[in-house]
C-alpha cells in the first residue's frame, strides 16, 4: 500500500514538473524571446544524460550483484559446469556490449549537444563501418550458436554404455523411481498393466524386470553416469533437477531420457552451501494440476559404497511374488539421510502388495 502511495506521489510530482515547464515555455513565447533552447539548456540536458548514465550503471551493477543470492549453487554435474560456463560467457558478452553501447549513447548525447551557431555534420553512410558492425556481431553470434548446439548435442546424445539405468515415473502428483538392477535393463512396462499393486505397469513376465527395484527416493552414486528413462502415467510433467542442471519432459505414451554424471555428494554440497539442511531435489517443472507445487522427490547423491549399501537395503524387488513380503520399509543408508520423507509412503505401498 505504501509503495502504491509513493508511486502515485512520484507520478503526480512528475506531472506537476511537466506542467510548470509548459507554463515557463508559454511565458517565454509571450515575451517573444527568440532562443527557444539556449546553450545553457542544452548543457544542462547533456549533464542530465550523464547523470542518468552513471546512476543507471551503478544501479545495474548493484542489483545484478545483489541478485546473486537467488541463484543456484555451483552445478553438481559434469555437463552442468559446461552449461553454466556457456551461460556466463553469454552474460559476459552482453554486459560488455551493454556498457559500451550505453556509454556511447549517453556520452554522445552530451558531447554532441546543440550549440548556438553549430551545424550538424551530414554523414549519411559509411559502408566500411556498417560492414564491421554487422559482421563482428554476426560472427560472434554464430560462434555462440555453433558452440551451444555442440554442447546440446553432447548433452542429449547417446548415454555412455555403462550408464546406470533408472526409470523416473511421474503421475499426478508424485514421482517414483525404478532401478534396472544388476542386468541394467528395465523390464518392459505397459500402462494396461497398472494396478494398485503394480503402479508402474511393469510386465512381470519380462525376465529383465525380475531384479528391478522401485523406490520413492532417488539415490545416485557420485561420479557415475546415470541414464534416466522418463515416463508419465497421465499428463505431461517435467523432470527437473535444478542442481544438476537437468530437465526433460515426462510425456505420456512415450519415453524420454536424460543422462548425466553427478560430481558433488549431498554432504559436500552441504559444506559448499554452508546449509546443513541442503538436499537435492527432483521437481516437476510443468504446471500439471492443483498439487503440482508439491510434486517432488528427494534426491541423495552419495559415495558409491554408501549407495550400494542403500541399494541393498531396498526391498521392493518387482515381480518376485515368491519372495517374502518385505517386512519394513528400507531405511535409507548411513550418511545424508535424515530426509527419508517417503518412508511412510513406502510402508503404505509395500503393504499394499
Ligand atoms: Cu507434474
Amino acid at each position: 500500500m505504501i509503495k502504491l502511495l509513493v508511486l502515485i506521489v512520484v507520478i503526480l510530482a512528475l506531472l506537476t514538473i511537466w506542467r510548470i515547464i509548459r507554463v515557463l515555455e508559454l511565458v517565454r513565447d509571450l515575451r517573444g524571446e527568440e532562443e527557444y533552447v539556449t546553450d545553457a539548456d542544452s548543457k544542462r540536458n547533456g549533464i542530465y544524460f550523464i547523470l542518468f548514465l552513471v546512476v543507471g550503471l551503478i544501479g545495474m551493477v548493484y542489483f545484478t550483484l545483489d541478485a546473486k543470492k537467488y541463484l543456484l549453487p555451483v552445478a553438481a554435474s559434469k555437463h552442468g559446469v559446461l552449461t553454466d560456463d556457456y551461460l556466463n560467457l553469454n552474460f559476459a558478452l552482453i554486459i560488455v556490449v551493454f556498457f559500451i553501447t550505453q556509454i556511447l549513447l549517453f556520452g554522445f548525447a552530451y558531447k554532441y549537444r546543440h550549440r548556438k551557431g553549430e551545424k550538424a555534420y551530414f554523414y549519411p553512410d559509411n559502408h566500411k563501418l556498417e560492414l564491421i558492425w554487422t559482421a563482428v556481431p554476426g560472427v560472434v553470434l554464430m560462434g555462440l550458436i555453433v558452440y551451444g548446439l555442440k554442447l546440446w548435442t553432447d548433452i542429449t546424445g547417446p548415454a555412455p554404455k555403462d550408464a546406470m539405468v533408472i526409470e523416473i515415473y511421474g503421475k499426478q502428483f508424485d514421482w517414483t523411481a525404478r532401478y534396472a538392477g544388476e542386468d541394467n535393463v528395465l523390464g518392459r512396462s505397459n500402462f494396461k498393466l497398472i494396478t494398485d499393486d503394480n503402479p508402474l505397469g511393469v510386465d512381470v513376465n519380462d525376465p529383465a524386470s525380475k531384479d528391478d527395484k522401485i523406490t520413492r527416493d532417488l539415490y545416485l552414486p557420485v561420479n557415475t553416469p546415470v541414464l534416466l528413462k522418463i515416463h508419465s502415467r497421465d499428463i505431461i510433467h517435467s523432470v527437473y533437477l535444478p542442481h544438476l542442471r537437468a530437465q526433460m519432459n515426462a510425456v505420456p505414451g512415450m519415453e524420454t531420457q536424460f543422462h548425466f554424471e553427478s560430481t558433488i555428494t549431498t554432504d559436500s554440497m552441504r559444506m559448499i552451501t554452508g546449509n546443513e539442511k541442503f538436499n537435492y531435489v527432483l521437481l516437476c517443472n510443468k504446471i500439471c494440476g492443483v498439487a503440482h507445487y508439491n510434486m517432488k522427490m528427494n534426491v541423495v547423491i552419495s559415495p558409491a559404497d554408501a549407495f550400494k549399501t542403500w541399494y541393498k537395503d531396498q526391498q521392493w524387488v518387482f515381480a518376485r511374488p515368491e519372495a517374502a513380503a518385505p517386512s519394513a520399509p528400507a531405511t535409507p543408508a548411513a550418511d545424508t539421510t535424515k530426509m527419508a520423507v517417503a518412508s511412510e509412503d513406502k510402508t503404505k505401498i509395500v503393504a499394499s502388495r
